[in-house]
């Protein structure tokens, strides 16, 4: 018993954090819930957004009267029975083959009253009473726009007209994301104060479930560690050099970026970021020296490299040679292949960055 009070206490300090829904079926006596599901789609001007409502842990309902409201400058409902007049939610399994005296959405209003067949008797339990499709408009703002199930029109009912009480509502939430329009962020490296010359590439994937990338682009940090990467219109494959995650983007609204960066010597790092603004700040990253043979670990092979190439230099300025972010005014020297930070000698500051990283392993795929 004392297990149970401690889940209930908790559960209890979660609902006032507002991190649980007020109502979770299978917890004591049902609480009714109704609900938009997905609670959150996302979508831009000309696409479509298709909402659920659910009713949870209904007991012997019989018919239901509700009325939502939402933004018609931003979403137009998309017809679902063309033989009627006005536009019309599609009418879920709960209500399927009852009686259907009001189904109309339009200027901002969603009224829906639907009663069971008599002789198929009530519903209890989780299920579908309708869904809606939404067309967002040409023009639209990037914005949150919620369709609201009004509290005081709501009514379920049983059998014989008896009011059922009702625990929970859920509205929904259609967002029209910013077109983003760029990635940002700063990238350093560690013994050194020339960030310039990693390389960021992403490569951009649609929203919704596992697809191919869009498309991909690379940029360049500045001599500061700063860059601007433009997202590319249009599609295009990713070079087969360049390796992709097995797994798709985390499910979500958001189209999203596997972002990459990538400098020699260094362990290469990866995200996911979600492009839900119209610049992306990716933050700051540090990349961390040592990998000097490239296979995605900075460890004794690493090490042993340093030691066989340890004293040799070349006289400065010199470049580390990387062809996906040239140098902008090359030099004819070439920093020695152990060099970590790019200094143009393979001394104990090199050594020092591998052994600080010793046993690290890269997250890129
Ligand atoms: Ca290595
Ligand atoms: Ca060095």
């Amino acid at each position: 018993m004392k297990d149970l009070w401690g889940w209930r206490n908790l559960a209890v300090s979660l609902v006032l954090l507002g991190l649980l829904p007020m109502s979770w079926p299978g917890l004591g006596a049902s609480a009714t819930n109704l609900r938009f599901q997905p609670s959150l789609l996302q979508a831009r001007p000309g696409e479509t957004a298709r909402l659920e409502i659910w009713v949870d842990a209904a007991v012997d309902l019989a018919r239901l009267e509700l009325t939502a409201s939402y933004d018609p400058q931003v979403l137009e409902a998309v017809d679902a029975d063309p033989g009627r007049e006005g536009v019309q939610v599609e009418i879920g399994p709960v209500f399927e083959g009852g009686y259907v005296p009001q189904n109309q959405v339009g200027d901002g209003t969603l009224r829906l009253v639907a009663q069971r067949f008599p002789a198929d008797g009530s519903f209890s339990g989780q299920g579908i009473v309708a869904a809606v499709t939404f067309r967002v408009r040409e023009g639209a703002p990037p914005g949150s726009y919620p369709i609201h199930l009004d509290p005081a029109s709501l009514r379920l009912m049983g059998p014989e007209g008896r009011p059922l009480e009702v625990a929970g509502l859920t509205d929904g939430l259609v967002r029209v994301p910013p077109l983003t329009t760029a990635l940002s962020g700063w990238i350093t490296r560690e013994g050194t104060a020339d960030y310039g010359r990693t390389s960021v590439t992403a490569i951009f994937y649609p929203a919704g479930p596992v697809q191919p990338p869009l498309n991909w682009a690379r940029a360049c940090t500045d001599p500061h560690g700063d860059f601007l990467l433009p997202v590319p219109d249009g599609e295009e494959a990713t070079p087969p050099d360049l390796s992709r995650p097995d797994e798709g983007p985390p499910s979500g609204p958001h189209e999203w970026a596997f972002v990459r960066l990538d400098f020699p010597n260094h362990g290469s790092e990866c995200y996911w970021m979600p492009l839900d603004e119209e610049v992306v700040n990716i933050g700051w990253h540090v990349l961390e020296g040592g990998d000097i043979n490239g296979d995605g670990c900075i460890n004794i092979l690493d090490i042993v490299r340093i030691i066989a190439e340890f004293g040799q230099s070349t006289p400065a300025p010199c470049v580390v040679p990387y062809a996906p972010c040239p140098a902008p005014d090359p030099v004819e020297r070439v920093a020695p292949p152990s060099d970590v930070n790019g200094d143009c000698r393979v001394n104990i500051f090199d050594l020092t960055i591998a052994a600080e990283n010793f046993g690290l392993c890269s997250n890129c795929p």
